[in-house]
């Protein structure tokens, strides 16, 4: 039996490592074979291309996208050697500060991937992900991520509308929350093995937040298809929520009536809820979520209601913070 003393939620944040000590640990060891075989992950190191390569995405002529300037930032980009090499992604592993996921991420196969478009919609039908992105148009957003954690970057994330996608699946009147899910495969997951958590990963949303203008799925990053550390092929970003709501690599998308749980409230109901909206004034449980860690200038920042978003999505929650836990 697995007994943890700490389990990988309950890190805090100031147990980070700061980038220039993994910076250098990454040149010590080289391509993170050490680091795999350290973990006690059985798999085999390779320098050649992976299929998890981003270089060989058969959507790859999509890219730059062109981008969306409505989108500004408050803060530099954070560089894709940082973003990239800090990623929450428990399906491949808990400890995001050493390259350990990255690494292993990278071997998940990319394609054959589809997408199950479930529930109440018009046909449920499961789809190949490269038909999902030709039929949309891709475009670049510059977005801040908050995680509840208390570390922020900013990145340039392409993809499309959630608006979009809905318009594509087709739900009925009676579908009120958009689940999405993300892939089971402990032969590319190794942590699907490991760790005692109700795997799948699942989050959902509200129909009307996905109709949100900010409700973005992401297919790509840095002008080019996504990294799998980052969630390949398909992932959600909302940003004016903690950073677990955006789910990661999803296989399937259903419009239901009944609000989904995700993986983390199952969990951890006391200290992870449905709206996890970003907001200063209410503390995690264990922590303060007042101010924030930028891993890309190392600078602590103030934590902005909304994550700063508040003129486009405070309206989708006017009157319900009688009835609801908006910030957890
Ligand atoms: N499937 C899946 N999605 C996930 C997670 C995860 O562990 N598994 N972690 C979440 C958390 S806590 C954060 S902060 C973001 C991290 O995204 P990033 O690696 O692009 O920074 O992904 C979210 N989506
Ligand atoms: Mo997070």
């Amino acid at each position: 039996m697995l007994i943890r003393r700490h389990r990988p939620w309950e890190l805090p944040e100031s147990a980070a490592t700061p980038e220039a000590v993994y910076l250098s640990r990454r040149h010590l060891l080289g391509a993170g074979a050490g680091l795999l075989a350290a973990a006690g992950v059985g798999l085999p190191a390779t320098a050649a291309p992976t299929p998890g390569n981003p270089d060989l995405d058969p959507t790859k002529d999509l890219y730059p996208a062109k981008r969306n300037e409505a989108f500004t930032l408050d803060r530099p980009v954070t560089p894709a050697e940082i973003s990239g090499n800090y990623n929450n992604f428990y399906e491949f592993g808990s400890d995001r500060r050493n390259y350990q996921v990255a690494d292993i991420a990278e071997r998940m196969p990319r394609r054959p991937w589809t997408v199950k478009i479930d529930g109440l919609v018009e046909t449920p039908r499961e789809v190949g992900i490269d038909d999902i992105i030709r039929a949309m148009s891709l475009e670049e957003r510059l977005y801040r991520h908050r995680c509840v954690e208390a570390w922020s970057m900013a990145v340039p994330w392409t993809g499309f509308p959630v608006r979009a996608f809905v318009d594509y699946a087709k739900p009925l009147s009676g579908a009120k929350y958009i689940r999405m899910e993300t892939f089971v495969n402990p032969a590319v997951a190794p942590a699907q093995n490991r760790f005692i958590y109700p795997w799948p990963y699942v989050e959902g949303i509200t129909m009307a937040e996905g109709m949100n203008d900010l409700a973005f799925f992401v297919t790509g990053v840095y002008g080019k298809p996504a990294p799998n550390q980052y969630g390949a092929p398909l992932r959600l970003a909302l940003p004016w929520k903690y950073g677990f709501k955006s789910v990661k690599s999803i296989v399937r998308i259903s419009f239901v009536a009944e609000r989904p749980v995700g993986l983390w409230e199952q969990v951890q109901g006391r200290e992870y809820g449905f709206w996890a909206n970003v907001n200063p004034e209410v503390p995690h449980p264990r922590w303060s979520q007042a101010s924030e860690r930028d891993i890309g200038t190392g600078e602590r920042r103030p934590t902005l209601l909304y994550n700063g978003y508040g003129e486009q999505v405070a309206g989708l929650y006017a009157g319900m913070d009688k009835t609801e836990k908006l910030f957890m």
